[in-house]
This record gives structure tokens, C-alpha cells and sequence, in this order.
């Protein structure tokens, strides 16, 4: 019989218990086909923080490590630093990277530090019961927002603009994984992305926009929808740098 699925063989074989419609699974499944792709699986080191990110150690069959709240950039640091034949990813949510780990991303950025980053922006803090995160937008009703999100609460920030402004990295790209073609191109961006620290060229950054139905309020194909209808006006999808000129997708 033809095989047209299988599981990739760096994910465990679990039954995911995220909520319906969050896109973590999927995420965390390009990982892996990425991993599997580049067969690194055996030099392969992860560092997820706090927020729903933290499950991956319970479905990617890596070695990995936890790290404070927003503190992944630094864990890495030190650990390809110390290790430089490893392959070092962190994999983080928005309220990790663009709100309490803001300093660290961008200073570990701007030192062209030799890891790569999966940046989830699910627009809200979805583990601790869908609190504004930075990257919430405007009118966005959050359970600390009830009326909607206002600008005096803070424009949502556009992480990968002000990583690509930097001279550190080497590759910076936005996807989404709202469809199956935009599922495909975030498998694209994850495996360039980390051919990139492959090749020793410096920090590679993808960020992925993604659904947090719980979250947001809203059933799954709702969540879905919103992506296209609101997030990618406001958060462009495209690569916003890459120092070979690859990597478009
Ligand atoms: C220092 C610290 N502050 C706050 C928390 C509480 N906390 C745990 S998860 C989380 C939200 C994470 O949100 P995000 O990074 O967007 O990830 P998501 O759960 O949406 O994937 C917060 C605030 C914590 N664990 N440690």
C-alpha cells in the first residue's frame, strides 16, 4: 500500500492535548518535518519558556530545555555558545518574546547570536486564560481588555520588523498557518530558516501568525478566518531579510 502519512520520526507518538483549533500542533509538526528534513534530529537542542510552547518537550522527540518566562534567547546563548557543533532553536509565544522577554530577543538579536527562533503570535497570553498581550490588536477583546484593546493599551507590535532592522540576523520572515498553502510556506521558512544557523550565518527569526480560538473567543474555524480577515493586513506575510537573497516563499 502507498504511504501518503506518517508521523515525522522527531515527534513522539501522542495524542496532542491542545485545545480544538490551536495551532501549536501544526506548528510543532513543521518543526519536527523540518528536523527530519535537515537530519539533525541527534545535535538538536530546543529551549521553550512558559505558555502553551512549554508542551512541546511532550511531543517533540529532542533533547530540550525550559526557561524562565521570555528568557529562551538567553538559554540559548549560552548553550550554542558553549556548544557551537549543536543545532539551537527556541520556540516562543508572543507574551514570551514581545512582552516580559522583550530585552532578551532583541538583545541576543542584535548580537547575531547563532540560533534560530520559532516565534508563535497567537495575539493573547493563551495559557494563563487569554490576558492582551503586545501584539494584541486594537479593539481586541481580551479578558483584561473586556471592551476591546485601545491604543493607549499599545499598538500591536510588529516583532519581525523590528528584528529584520536589526544587523544581526540573517533571515526573518513572517507565515501564517491559517490554510494548507500557508502551511506549506511555514514549512518552507522553518527548514531555510534553519539551514541558515546550519550554514553559521547568525540568528534566523520566523515568526508564525497562528490561532488561539480559547483565547480569542471564537470556535476554530472562526480563529482560522481571522487570520486572513485581520492579523495579515496588520502583520504582513513575506521575508524581511535574508543576507543570501533566499529563502523567498
Ligand atoms: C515570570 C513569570 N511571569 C508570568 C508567568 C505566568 N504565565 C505563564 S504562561 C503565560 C502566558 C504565555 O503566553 P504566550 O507567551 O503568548 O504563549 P501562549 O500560551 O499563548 O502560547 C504567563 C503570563 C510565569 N509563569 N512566569
Amino acid at each position: 500500500m502507498k504511504l501518503v502519512f506518517d508521523r515525522p520520526k522527531s515527534m513522539k507518538d501522542r495524542v496532542m492535548h491542545y485545545c480544538p483549533g490551536c495551532s501549536h500542533g501544526v506548528i510543532q509538526r513543521i518543526v519536527a518535518e523540518a528536523i527530519d528534513i535537515l537530519d539533525i534530529r541527534e545535535k538538536t537542542v530546543c529551549v521553550a519558556p512558559v505558555g502553551c510552547a512549554v508542551f512541546l518537550y511532550d511531543y517533540l522527540d529532542i533533547d530540550m530545555t525550559e526557561a524562565p518566562h521570555g528568557r529562551p534567547p538567553a538559554v540559548a546563548t549560552g548553550i550554542k555558545r558553549a556548544r557551537p557543533d549543536l543545532f539551537v532553536f527556541t520556540y516562543q509565544g508572543d507574551g514570551d518574546i514581545a512582552s516580559i522577554g522583550l530585552a532578551e530577543i532583541l538583545s541576543a538579536a542584535n548580537r547575531g547570536e547563532s540560533f534560530s527562533v520559532v516565534y508563535v503570535n497567537n495575539t493573547v497570553y493563551g495559557m494563563t486564560g487569554g490576558q492582551m498581550a503586545p501584539t494584541s490588536m486594537l479593539g481586541q477583546r481580551t479578558t483584561t481588555t473586556p471592551f476591546g484593546k485601545e491604543a493607549s493599551d499599545g499598538y500591536p507590535l510588529r516583532m519581525a520588523e523590528w528584528i529584520a532592522s536589526l544587523e544581526g540576523p540573517s533571515y526573518v520572515t513572517r507565515v501564517a498557518v491559517d490554510k494548507p498553502s500557508n502551511v506549506k510556506k511555514t514549512r518552507k521558512a522553518v527548514v531555510e530558516a534553519f539551514r541558515m544557523q546550519l550554514e553559521g550565518r547568525g540568528m534566523s527569526f520566523v515568526e508564525i501568525l497562528a490561532a488561539c480560538p480559547v483565547g480569542v473567543g471564537l470556535s476554530p474555524v472562526e480563529a482560522l478566518a481571522r487570520i486572513e480577515k485581520e492579523l495579515i493586513p496588520y502583520y504582513p506575510l513575506g521575508v524581511l531579510k535574508s543576507v543570501d537573497g533566499k529563502g523567498a516563499i
